[in-house]
């Protein structure tokens, strides 16, 4: 009797580890948002590298299209199984190597939580530089897969800036291991660069070699009440040379606020509201509370300013910025649009943006929250009717286009950008991810339906 694709995988992860049942899918074939729903044949939960390689090598000789998922917290369905392929769950390798004080460096399975990561080298007195408010659910994999930002990449970078080694696994099962980690190494192509924000549709990341940042005694938070987003970007700009300690400048808006506060039962944080709200972190081994003190009344006058130092007091300002995510979701899905602007276009993007969304989905309401610092912009469009999502994609990524924007800024392109990815990219960068696509991935089936627009 001929063995079913079902029971070759399971003799290499064990029955216990392919899923194929509908309910016990469920976590994996829709995602966080509820906006996109797949379906699969079966979720493969490998252990470790080899068990990885294997499923590949089956996978890679049925020519069976793979999806790779981590935390599946990701924003552009760049992990959901649209078209029924496998998925291949990361999460079982949670491995967390021991922390190298002396490089200051720690190697980890790709299945970690950011989170379990961070206490992790916690204990040994140091930090991760990237941070993001899905800490207990994403995993590293999928935050390299996607090259993940967060609120610390004015300071640190992105997740590429963190990695200094990597082991992948290749279409075809074999494996690609670099996790020396040492800083200085000229020895050819970066391949671990390539990895971060490929999307899963290269090779599958297994572990990577992390560099460590020092952690900081003290920590304090303002939020500011400003008039404009052109006094919330020049806000930025005035405190990024007088406070080397800086490490978040997050900017949001009152209607989002005035919602997050209605769901959650919050106080508003003025009274009266302001239109716009930075919320700025500095931390640093000397207490930075009088340098970012002083900077902030220097830049923004008898602005409304609320500061804070103790972790519940910290916790309770930055609720107002982290819990957008949370609370436009209870009134979408939302159309989840993560785009980069150069601070000078900052300040003509709101009215523009909500001006074109309007002009192809009257009904919508268009919400804006994001990372001032770095130009990125999270447009969370609430309320257009399903066949009006298409055209509100268009008008904001085309906005953004003009403008010189990124359309992508931190979330990846998954399936939902792919047909946009000619605004940024020109004909031969596109040849050239088809030409590293075709001698990594020749039968094609790592992520398919992802980052490549689709051909003809
Ligand atoms: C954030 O900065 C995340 O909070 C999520 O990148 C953004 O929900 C979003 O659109
Ligand atoms: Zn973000």
């Amino acid at each position: 009797m001929a063995v079913t694709l079902v029971e070759e995988l399971a003799s290499v992860v064990g029955a216990a580890n392919v899923l194929d049942d509908p309910t016990d899918v469920t976590g994996h074939v829709s995602d966080w948002t509820g906006r996109f729903h797949g379906r699969t044949r079966a979720v493969v939960r490998p252990g470790d590298t080899a068990e990885v390689a294997a499923v590949l090598g089956v996978c890679h000789r049925h020519t069976v299209p793979v999806v790779p998922q981590g935390g599946n917290s990701g924003l552009v369905a760049g992990a959901v199984p649209l078209a029924g392929e496998v998925v291949l769950s990361l999460r079982r390798l949670a491995s967390l190597g021991p922390v190298d004080e002396w490089s200051g460096q720690v190697t980890v399975g790709a299945g970690v939580t950011l989170g379990a990561l961070q206490r992790h080298v916690d204990d040994a007195g140091l930090a991760f530089g990237v941070d993001l408010g899905a800490r207990d659910t994403a995993t590293i994999g999928g935050m390299v897969a996607t090259n993940a930002g967060g609120m610390h990449v004015l300071r640190h970078g992105a997740m590429r800036s963190q990695v200094v080694g990597i082991e992948a696994v290749l279409a075809d099962g074999r494996i690609a291991s670099h996790l020396g980690g040492l800083v200085k190494d000229n020895t050819g192509y970066d391949l671990a660069g390539l990895l971060c924000g490929s999307e899963g549709t290269l090779a599958v990341v297994t572990a990577v070699r992390l560099r460590l940042v020092p952690r900081q005694q003290h920590r304090v938070t303002a939020l500011i009440g400003l008039p404009s987003i052109d006094a919330a970007m020049a806000t930025m700009a005035g405190l990024r040379g007088p406070v080397p300690s800086l490490e978040a400048v997050e900017l949001f808006f009152d209607e989002g606020v005035a919602l997050v506060c209605d769901h959650l039962d919050l106080p508003p944080p003025f009274d009266p509201p302001t239109s716009t709200y930075l919320l700025v972190e500095a931390a640093s081994h000397l207490d930075p509370t009088d340098e970012l003190g002083r900077a902030i009344a220097g830049l923004v006058g008898d602005a409304p300013v609320a500061v804070a130092a103790t972790t519940a007091r910290r916790a309770a300002l930055w609720r107002y910025r982290e819990a957008h995510t949370e609370v436009l979701n209870l009134v979408g899905p939302p159309i989840k649009l993560d785009v980069t602007l150069s601070p000078s276009a900052m300040p003509a993007f709101p009215p523009e943006v909500r001006r074109r969304v309007v002009a192809v989905a009257p009904d919508a309401a268009t919400y804006l929250f994001g990372h001032a610092a770095d130009g990125n912009l999270h447009v969370n469009v609430v309320g257009a009717e399903v066949d009006e999502a298409p055209l509100v994609e268009e008008a904001v990524l085309g906005l953004v286009a003009e403008l010189g924007g990124s359309i992508s800024s931190e979330h990846g392109i998954g399936t939902v950008k792919r047909r946009f990815l000619h605004l940024n990219r020109s004909p031969v960068e596109i040849e050239v991810f088809r030409a590293l696509k075709a001698a990594l991935d020749p039968t094609g089936i790592l992520n398919p339906g992802v980052l490549l627009p689709p051909s003809g």
